[in-house]
C-alpha cells in the first residue's frame, strides 16, 4: 500500500493501494483502507504500564521503572524455578527482525527452550505437509498471478473472498481465461459462490473426501503414471489405501455426493494444468497435517506439481505469517528454517550469535503445550504480537494459565484482553512507524518503510528486548531493524530460506518494491519467483505421497452435543479484534458475534433471526445472535471468533492439538444449540 496525506482531510494520513506493485495491483480491502485509523486511535497506549503488586490496577509507569520491574522478575523467577521457567509467545504479524530478535533472545538472553507463537494455530498443518511431501515449506511455491493461468483449481478450506480480497482477481480472471475452480467448504461462501463446483463436507472429514477424489483418479486410470514414476515416491502405499475410499463410502463419511466426488476428481485430473491451495478450513484440524498430505497426495497422483501453473500452495494468513515461520520464534527452529536439533545448524547459528552451540538450548513445546503449561513449570511469560485471551482454544482455559502465572509481561499498541491481564504493559511502535521486512505468501520479501513518527512514548519491541536484554546482563542487543536484517541474513546463510543475499538496501533498491523471492544465496542472485521446476526439496528431489490415515479425527457429536460447530472469519474484523474492533467504519460494518445455522437447525432448536443462541460444548458456551442461512450444511453452526466476552467463539472450541504439526482443531467442536429465553 502507498501511505499519502490528504491536504482536503486535515492532512490525514491516508492508505492507497500501489498500482505498480505487483500483488494485489493497486487493489486494498476495507481494512487496508482503513489501517490509518489505527494510528492514532483513543486508546492507544502510549506509556508502559505495571501492576505493583498482584491484584491491584495497572499504573502508567515510566520505561526505566517498567524495564526494571520486569528484568528482575524475570531474573528472580529464573534464578528460583531455572531458566526454562520463563517463556515467550510471539506472532506470525511481527517484521523479521522482530521475530527473529524474538528467538535469540530466548535462546541467547533467556537461554530457555520456551518459544513459540500464533503461527502455531495458523500456518502449522500446511508447513508440516510441505515439509513432508516437498523438503521445503513456502506457501506458494509460485506467484500468485500464475493463479489466473492454471486450468483448475480446487480450493480447499478458504473463503479467500473474505479473508484475502485482493487475491480474489487472480481466482476471478483464472475463470475468464476458461479455467474452473473447485471450492471445498462446509459453508457456502462469497468464494464458493464463485465456483463451478462446490463439495459442502461434513467439518473434519477433509483426509477422507481426498482420499476418495485419489480413488476416483485410481479407478478411473487418471493418474499421471508418467509423473508419479519420474518425479514421486512412496505411492504404492497411498494407492492401497485410497482404494478403500470408493465415492459411496465417502458420500456416507462426508455428506458429499458421490457423484459429486467423481465429477470434481475428473475435471481435476483431466485438465492440463492444475493446482490444490488449502487454508485455514482443513488445516485447523486434529488431524491437520495429514489432511494436507492427503489433498498433495491428490495433486501428484494428477501430476500437477513441479511444472508452471501447477502445484500445491497454502494460502498464508497473516502479514508476515510465511516469514514468521522462517527465522526462529518456533520453538524447534532456528533462523534460515533450521532445525535446532541439527547439529550444523546450531553449531552455524552459535557462531553468529557469537555462543557455543552446547549452550543453545533444544527444542521447546508447541504453543498450545506452552499455554497449557503456564503456571506450572512455566511461570513468566512474555507475550509479543498476539492476543490469546481471544484467539487460543479453549480460551477461559488459556485465560485461567495466564492468570496463574507469576509474572505476565505483554507489547502490545493497545489494551488487548491479554495485555489487561498482565504484570507489564510495553506499548509499541506498530506498522507504519518503523521499518521493517515482511515475506508474503509467495515468499517474497518486503521491505515495509517508515512512514509516520511515533506518539511520544512508545518504542519498538526491539528495543523492549534491548533494554530487556542489557539488564539482564546481555548488553549490545541489536535494535535497529537493518543491523538485526543483516545478522538474520548471515543467520540464515545455508539455510532451506536463505536469505543471505539480501539486505534493507537491496530490498530498498528492487524496482518498485517487488521485493525478492526466497531462497536468494547470494547479493547478485535475482531470488527464485519459483520452485521445484526442477526438483523437489528433499534428499533424492523427489516429491514424497505421505500415507495418511483416513478415519475423521472430530470430536463426533452425540445425544448431549448433537451438533458441530465451525470457526472462521468475517471480511471486516481481523483475528482477535484488538485492532478493527477499534476501527469506527469496520465495527459498524460488523459489530459482534453471531451464529449462523441452517433454517432446518434454527427451526428444530426453536431460533428465530437475532435470537440470542447459546452454542454449548465440553469446554463452555458462548452466546450470539441467530443468523439463519441456507448457505450452511444443516447439521453444523459457524461462529466468527473476533470477539471477547459472551460472543467470544474460543470459549466453545477445544484444545486437541494434530500430533504432526501441533496445530489446534479449531474447526470442529461436538455442541449443543439452545435459544437463550
Ligand atoms: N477479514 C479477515 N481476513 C483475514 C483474517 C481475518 O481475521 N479477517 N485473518 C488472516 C489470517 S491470520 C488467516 S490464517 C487467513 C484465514 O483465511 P481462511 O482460511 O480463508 O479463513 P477461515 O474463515 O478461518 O476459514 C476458511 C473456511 O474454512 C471453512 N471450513 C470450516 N471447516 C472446514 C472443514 O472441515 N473443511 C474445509 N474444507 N473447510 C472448512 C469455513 O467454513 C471457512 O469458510 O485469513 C487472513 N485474512
Ligand atoms: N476459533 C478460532 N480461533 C482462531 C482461529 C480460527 O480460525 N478459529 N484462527 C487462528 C489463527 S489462523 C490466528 S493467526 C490467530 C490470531 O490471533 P492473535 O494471535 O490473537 O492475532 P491478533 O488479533 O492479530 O493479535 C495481534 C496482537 O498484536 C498487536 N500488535 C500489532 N502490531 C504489533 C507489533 O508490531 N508488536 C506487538 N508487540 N504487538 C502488535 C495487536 O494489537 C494485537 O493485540 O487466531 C487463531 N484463533
Ligand atoms: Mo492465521
Amino acid at each position: 500500500m502507498e501511505l499519502r496525506t490528504d491536504a482536503s482531510d486535515g492532512a490525514r494520513l491516508q492508505a492507497g493501494g500501489w498500482d505498480a506493485f505487483p500483488v494485489n495491483k493497486g487493489a486494498l480491502c476495507q481494512k487496508g483502507a482503513t489501517s490509518t485509523e489505527l494510528l492514532d486511535v483513543a486508546s492507544r497506549l502510549t506509556s508502559p504500564l505495571i501492576r505493583r503488586t498482584s491484584g491491584s490496577e495497572l499504573e502508567t509507569a515510566t520505561w526505566d521503572e517498567a524495564l526494571d520491574f520486569a528484568a528482575s522478575r524475570i531474573s528472580a523467577i529464573a534464578a528460583a524455578h531455572g531458566r526454562e521457567a520463563v517463556g515467550i509467545f510471539g506472532g506470525g504479524g511481527l517484521t523479521h527482525e522482530k521475530a527473529y530478535s524474538l528467538g535469540k533472545f530466548a535462546r541467547v538472553v533467556l537461554r530457555t527452550p520456551h518459544i513459540d507463537y500464533n503461527g502455531r494455530f495458523c500456518m502449522s498443518a500446511a508447513a508440516a505437509a510441505s515439509q513432508r511431501a516437498f523438503g521445503v515449506d513456502r506457501g506458494l511455491p509460485f506467484p500468485l498471478a500464475d493463479v489466473a493461468r492454471t486450468d483448475v483449481i480446487l480450493l480447499v478450506g478458504s473463503n479467500l473472498a473474505d479473508t484475502m480480497p485482493p487475491a480474489l482477481r487472480y481466482f476471478t480472471a483464472q475463470r475468464e481465461n476458461g479455467g474452473r475452480l473447485i471450492v471445498v467448504d462446509p459453508r457456502r461462501t462469497r468464494t464458493a459462490e464463485q465456483a463451478d463446483l462446490h463439495l459442502q463436507p461434513v467439518p473434519g472429514t477433509d483426509a477422507a473426501l481426498a482420499a476418495g477424489l485419489l480413488h476416483v483418479l485410481i479407478a478411473e486410470h487418471l493418474v499421471d503414471e508418467e509423473f508419479v514414476a519420474a518425479r514421486t515416491s512412496g505411492f504404492e502405499e497411498v494407492r492401497a489405501e485410497a482404494l478403500r475410499w470408493w465415492p459411496e463410502r465417502v458420500e456416507a463419511v462426508c455428506g458429499v455426493p458421490a457423484g459429486d466426488v467423481r465429477a470434481a476428481a475428473r475435471v481435476f485430473a483431466g485438465a492440463e494444468n492444475g493446482m490444490v491451495l488449502t487454508a485455514r478450513g482443513t488445516e485447523q484440524q486434529a488431524d491437520g497435517a495429514d489432511a494436507v498430505n492427503a489433498w498433495i497426495n491428490l495433486a501428484l497422483a494428477a501430476g500437477k506439481a513441479g511444472r508452471p501453473y501447477c502445484g500445491y500452495g497454502a494460502i498464508t494468513g497473516q502479514g508476515n505469517g510465511q516469514g514468521g515461520r522462517e527465522h526462529g520464534q518456533k520453538a524447534d527452529q532456528l533462523p534460515g528454517y533450521r532445525k535446532i536439533t541439527d547439529p550444523a545448524a546450531r553449531e552455524h547459528v552459535a557462531g553468529v550469535w557469537g555462543v557455543s552451540p552446547e549452550a543453545l538450548p533444544g527444542p521447546g513445546r508447541p504453543a498450545m503445550e506452552l499455554l497449557a503449561s503456564c503456571g506450572a513449570d512455566i511461570r513468566a511469560l512474555l507475550v509479543a504480537g498476539s492476543n490469546p485471551v481471544v484467539s487460543a482454544p479453549d480460551a477461559s482455559f488459556v485465560a485461567s494459565r495466564l492468570e496463574a502465572l507469576e509474572f505476565l509481561a505483554v507489547c502490545d499498541v493497545v489494551l488487548s484482553e491479554t495485555a489487561l491481564l498482565a504484570d507489564v504493559v510495553f506499548p509499541v511502535t506498530q506498522w507504519a512507524e518503523e521499518t521493517g521486512t515482511m515475506t508474503n505468501l509467495e515468499g517474497r520479501v518486503l521491505l515495509r518503510r517508515r512512514a509516520v513518527t511515533p506518539p511520544a512514548g512508545v518504542r519498538s519491541d526491539l528495543d523492549v528486548l534491548g533494554g530487556l536484554a542489557e539488564r539482564l546482563g546481555v548488553p549490545g542487543f541489536l535494535t535497529s531493524p537493518a543491523a538485526v536484517f543483516a545478522e538474520l541474513a548471515r543467520a540464515s546463510a545455508g539455510g532451506v530460506a536463505d536469505y543471505s543475499g539480501l539486505s534493507h538496501e537491496r530490498l530498498d533498491a528492487a524496482a518498485e518494491g517487488d521485493g525478492l523471492h526466497w531462497p536468494c544465496p547470494a547479493p547478485d542472485h535475482p531470488g527464485t519467483p519459483r520452485l521445484f521446476l526442477d526438483s523437489f526439496g528433499t534428499p533424492d528431489g523427489r516429491a514424497r505421497f505421505v500415507a495418511v490415515g483416513h478415519e475423521p479425527a472430530v470430536e463426533e457429536p452425540c445425544g448431549e452435543f448433537p451438533y458441530r460447530l465451525t470457526t472462521g472469519r468475517v471480511l471486516a474484523q481481523y483475528q482477535s479484534g484488538a485492532q478493527t474492533r477499534r476501527v469506527r467504519s469496520l465495527n459498524a460494518a460488523e459489530p459482534g458475534a453471531y451464529v449462523q445455522l441452517h433454517p432446518d437447525l434454527a427451526a428444530a432448536v426453536g431460533a428465530a433471526e437475532g435470537d440470542p443462541v447459546r452454542v454449548t460444548s465440553r469446554r463452555g458456551s458462548a452466546v450470539a445472535p441467530a443468523r439463519i442461512s441456507e448457505l450452511i450444511r444443516s447439521d453444523t453452526v459457524f461462529m466468527p471468533f473476533h470477539w471477547a466476552g459472551p460472543g467470544r467463539a474460543n470459549s466453545v472450541t477445544r484444545r486437541t492439538t494434530d500430533p504432526v504439526s501441533g496445530m489446534p482443531a479449531f474447526k470442529t467442536a461436538a455442541v449443543r444449540v439452545e435459544v437463550e429465553r
